[in-house]
């Protein structure tokens, strides 16, 4: 009998003691063992447990609620889950996921590679960090990763048995409401809009009944089109980096849904590390992220088209007609997506630090309008999209509008 043969959440000195069960191996030295909590996401805890001879591992536990709000109450199997698709990812794209060494379906918790060697992306943005290698590094992730989980390339069974695994509802409910609900409407009453944009919010979001159809066209896209394995929430804080890597982590909210949804969230949190850079009147960090928006849009399209010319197997989708309404269809979702994580992070529950931490008002306020303004625009016009220049274009425009007010 092991104390952790029964569920409960964790702090430091257990997580010590459960690298030592779970982890033997390692050869840890006990007496110099020691742990902190670092997590800062919404929803899981994180434990890095090391030693002093240079042993060290992540264990993360899913809590049965989110840390962001009590009330929300979650499944602990999402850990599971998370663990699964960081092995599966891993196959994909060697080298762009963490190691997973084990997980641990009774206690919501896995064991992972320490990747102190790099810094959370969000950190390190709000750093005004460059790193010259992310578009190409992040392009072969996506491509890899959501090409290679299609009905275009994979055999139609296998990929419905990883359809059928990775439903997620819960998570997914989560995304239903806080991206695609609740920016435009308040309906929970849980949104935190800035009081400064407050009227702008009411009248370019939630009195705006053609910009709602078009949330409602993609929010059923996200619920319906089970196109890729998606990560689901690949923002900045789910990317650890350095100078010469870039690794993905955190696919908790992964299931079969649109890929754009996940080249999306890279272009709008990209978006945000710009607003908080400009805010701070670094030219050289902005100058570099947007040269990331257009590579990161431009690269990954290239690379999709030579993995699908490359790996379909689907007889029909060999059609070269149809893969350029495909890879179009692609960029039209990662556009609205871009234009759906800017305003929710901006006017929803769950906000960014590269925004909120902007402490001058007047600041914040412009930039907040700048997101909701392009966000509008990559929603409204996301079939005109066809380019990193034309996604770059977007943000270029917002700012001249907000700055003509
Ligand atoms: C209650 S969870 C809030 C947000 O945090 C996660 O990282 C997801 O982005 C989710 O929408
Ligand atoms: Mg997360």
């Amino acid at each position: 009998m092991s104390k952790f043969d029964s569920y409960f959440l964790m702090k430091s000195d257990d997580a010590i003691e459960y690298a030592q069960y779970k982890l033997p191996h390692f050869g840890w030295d006990t007496a110099s063992m020691t742990c902190k909590e670092i997590g800062d996401g919404n929803l899981n805890f994180v434990f890095k447990v090391q030693d002093a001879q240079g042993h060290s591992a992540i264990i993360k536990q899913a809590g049965d609620s989110a840390r962001i709000s009590q009330d929300m109450k979650l499944d602990t199997d999402r850990n599971r889950i998370e663990s699964e698709i960081l092995i599966l990812q891993g196959k994909l794209a060697p080298g762009y996921v963490p190691e997973i060494y084990f997980y641990d379906t009774v206690m919501s918790a896995c064991g992972m590679q320490d990747l102190s060697d790099h810094m959370i992306m969000r950190t390190a943005m709000m750093q005004h960090k460059v790193f010259p290698k992310f578009a190409d590094q992040i392009s072969t992730f996506l491509a890899q990763v959501l090409m290679g989980t299609t009905d275009v390339v994979m055999d139609h069974q296998e990929k419905k048995d990883l359809q059928r695994k990775y439903i997620n509802p819960e998570l997914c409910d989560i995304s239903e409401a806080l991206v695609f609900t609740e920016p435009y409407n308040d309906e929970k009453h849980r949104n935190n809009v800035f009081a400064p944009v407050a009227d702008f919010v009411k009248e370019k979001l939630y009195d705006d009944e053609a910009l709602h159809c078009e949330v409602a066209k993609c929010k059923m896209d996200f619920m319906t089109r089970a196109q890729s394995l998606i990560h689901g929430d690949l923002h900045t804080g789910s990317i650890f980096i350095n100078e010469e890597s870039t690794m993905v982590f955190d696919p908790e909210f992964c299931f079969y849904g649109p890929m754009g949804y996940d080249i999306g969230n890279i272009i709008a949190n990209m978006i945000f590390a710009w607003a908080n850079g400009d805010a701070a009147g670094n030219k050289e960090f902005c100058a570099w992220v947007e040269s990331v928006l257009v590579d990161v849009i431009d690269m990954t399209m290239t690379k999709m088209r030579a993995y699908y010319e490359e790996h379909v197997t689907d007889t029909m989708c060999k059609n070269k007609a149809y893969m350029e309404y495909y890879l179009d269809t692609i960029l039209a979702d990662t556009a609205a997506i871009s234009g759906m994580e800017m305003i929710r992070r901006i006017v929803g529950m769950a906000n960014v630090k590269d925004i909120t931490t902007i402490a001058d008002e007047a600041k914040r306020a412009r930039a907040e309008k700048i997101c909701i303004t392009a966000g509008i625009d990559y929603i409204m016009n996301r079939d005109a999209k066809k380019n990193g220049k034309d996604f770059l274009a977007v943000l270029t425009n917002a700012i001249a509008a907000v700055d003509a007010q």
